[in-house]
C-alpha cells in the first residue's frame, strides 16, 4: 500500500492499494477518506480519471473502497433514495424500472437517480430492481439512502452502499423489531463434570429469538440478518444482556457461560460497560461467569482481544476460548489470550472415539491444555462413545445432547446417573491391572520363598 500524496490539484490524501496479479492486470482500489473530499461530482470524476490515467497498465479497475456511512436504525417513513452506476445502460435500467414500479424518479446529476420513498416503497424498490439487474449489475450499484429532501455531497456518496448490501439491510429490519419488542430470549446448555455427567458444572447461554406468534427463530437467522442490517454489535450486546439477566433471574448457581464475539464490537469500551454493568447488578456472583471468545478464527486485532479479556479478568469474570481445533488461529490464539477453559470444537469430538487421526489431535490438545493448567469442555458430545472417550483422555467437561440440549428452563440435571451405563474407565483397568501384577509379583517371590 502506498499513499499518492497530493495525487490531483485538491490534494486530497489518497491511499492506493494493489493486488499482487501480472502488471498488466493490475487492480486498483481508491480510498478516499470522506473528510478529504471537499468537492462536486465533476471534480470527483476527473480525479478518478487523472489516477486512472496515470495507473492503468493494460486492464485495470478502480472503485471506491468504503466502510459505507451507517444506515439508519429503521427505514425512514419518507426519504430519497440515490442511485448511480459507472455504466450507462445500468443506470437506464434503474430508471425505467423505477418508473414503471410506479416511483417519481429524477435525476440530479448525470448517472445519479433519484428515486422518492414513502412507507414500504423501499422494499418495493429493491426487489423491483433485484428482479431487473443481474447480480454481476447489481454489485456495480452504488445506494445512498436519504431521510429527508437533502441532496447529497460527493463524500456521502462515495460511502455510499452497493445495491446487495442495501437489500441486506432492508430485508434484515425484522430483526429490529424482535430487538425492540423484547422477544430476544436465552436457552441454557448443561456442561457438566465428565466424570459425573449428573453435577452441573455450568449453562452456557445461547442466543434464540421469538417471532411474533411465539415461535422460535434460530441463532443463524438472526446472525445473518444482524449481519445484513449492520446490526451486529446491537445483537451481540443484547444477547449478552439478555443472557446476564437471564440466568440471573433463575439465580443460577453454577457457572454460567456467556458468548462474546470480539469482531461484532465497534466500540469495545462502551460494550463492555453495559455487559460488565449487568454482571455486578445480577444475582450471581462475577467469579461464576465466563466469557466465551466465539469466531476466533476471523479476529485480526489480537491486542483489542487481550485488552477485551483483561477487562473481563479485572472485573473477576473469567475467560474461555470456544471453537479450539476449528481453525487455524487456535493455536496461537491459545498462547495471546491465556484463556481459562478451551472450548474443543465438535468437529473435533465427533467419531473421536472411531478416527484414530482425530484422536491423537484432540488427545494432544487435551495434553497440551492440561501441562498449561487450562481446563477443558469438550462440546458436541452426542454419543456414549464419544463421552467415554472425552473421560478416558481427561477432558474435565462436556456438553452435548448427550446429556441434554439447549432448553429455556436450565435442565436441571443432566444424565441422571441410573441412564448412564456402568463404564469401568480405562486408567482404572491399569491400576487394577497394575494390583495384579503386584499381587503376582508377591506370590512369585512368596514362592520362591517357600521353595
Ligand atoms: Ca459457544
Amino acid at each position: 500500500m502506498f499513499f499518492a500524496k497530493n495525487a490531483v490539484k485538491t490534494g486530497a490524501t489518497v491511499p492506493v492499494r494493489t493486488r499482487d496479479c501480472p502488471a498488466d492486470n493490475v487492480l486498483f482500489a481508491f480510498r478516499l477518506a470522506a473528510s478529504e473530499l471537499n468537492y462536486d461530482l465533476d471534480e470527483a470524476r476527473s480525479l478518478y480519471m487523472d489516477l486512472a490515467t496515470r495507473m492503468a497498465c493494460g486492464k485495470f479497475m478502480m472503485g471506491v473502497e468504503t466502510r459505507g456511512i451507517d444506515l439508519p436504525g429503521e427505514i425512514p417513513q419518507r426519504g430519497k433514495l440515490f442511485v448511480s452506476s459507472t455504466t450507462p445502460d445500468i443506470c437506464r435500467q434503474l430508471r425505467e424500472t423505477a418508473h414503471l414500479t410506479g416511483f417519481s424518479v429524477s435525476e440530479p446529476f448525470a448517472d445519479v437517480v433519484a428515486v422518492e420513498l414513502r412507507g414500504e416503497g423501499l422494499r418495493m424498490l429493491t426487489d423491483a430492481w433485484s428482479e431487473a439487474l443481474s447480480s454481476a449489475a447489481q454489485a456495480g450499484v452504488r445506494c445512498y439512502l436519504s431521510a429527508g429532501e437533502a441532496i447529497p455531497n460527493c463524500a456521502q456518496l462515495m460511502r455510499s452502499h452497493s445495491l446487495a448490501s442495501l437489500k441486506d439491510w432492508v430485508n434484515g429490519q425484522w430483526l429490529n423489531e424482535v430487538i425492540g419488542g423484547q422477544r430476544l430470549i436465552t436457552h441454557f446448555q448443561p456442561i457438566v463434570r465428565t466424570r459425573n455427567p449428573e453435577t452441573v458444572f455450568a449453562y452456557e447461554c445461547l442466543l434464540r429469538g421469538q417471532d411474533q406468534e411465539g415461535n422460535l427463530i434460530t441463532p443463524d437467522r438472526l446472525y445473518a440478518a444482524a449481519r445484513g442490517a449492520n446490526l451486529l454489535d446491537r445483537l451481540d450486546s443484547e444477547a449478552r444482556l439478555t443472557a446476564i439477566q437471564s440466568a440471573s433471574v433463575r439465580a443460577l448457581s453454577s457457572c454460567v457461560f456467556v458468548n462474546f464475539n470480539p469482531r461484532s464490537i465497534d466500540s469495545p469500551h462502551k460494550s463492555l460497560q453495559s455487559t460488565l454493568r449487568a454482571v455486578l447488578s445480577s444475582a450471581i456472583p462475577t467469579e461464576n461467569f465466563v466469557f466465551e471468545v466465539v469466531e476466533s478464527e476471523e479476529i485480526s486485532d489480537t491486542d483489542s482481544l487481550i485488552d477485551i479479556a483483561e477487562h473481563f479478568r479485572m472485573a473477576g469474570c473469567r475467560v474461555a476460548l470456544d471453537d479450539v481445533g476449528a481453525g487455524y488461529n487456535s493455536l496461537n490464539l491459545i498462547a495471546i489470550l491465556k484463556p481459562d477453559f478451551i472450548k474443543l470444537d465438535m468437529g473435533l469430538i465427533r467419531n473421536v472415539d472411531r478416527d484414530t487421526y482425530k484422536a491423537h489431535v484432540t488427545g494432544k490438545l487435551l495434553e497440551l491444555a492440561r501441562d498449561l493448567g487450562v481446563r477443558t469442555v469438550a462440546e458436541g458430545v452426542e454419543t456414549e462413545s464419544e463421552w467415554r472417550w472425552a473421560c478416558e483422555h481427561g477432558a474435565d467437561f462436556a456438553q452435548g445432547y448427550f446429556f441434554a440440549r439447549p432448553a429455556a428452563e436450565p435442565p436441571r440435571s443432566a444424565q441422571s446417573s441410573r441412564d448412564l451405563p456402568n463404564v469401568t474407565f480405562a486408567s482404572e483397568i491399569f491400576a487394577a491391572a497394575a494390583e495384579v501384577d503386584a499381587v503376582g509379583a508377591d506370590l512369585t517371590s512368596a514362592k520362591s520363598l517357600q521353595n
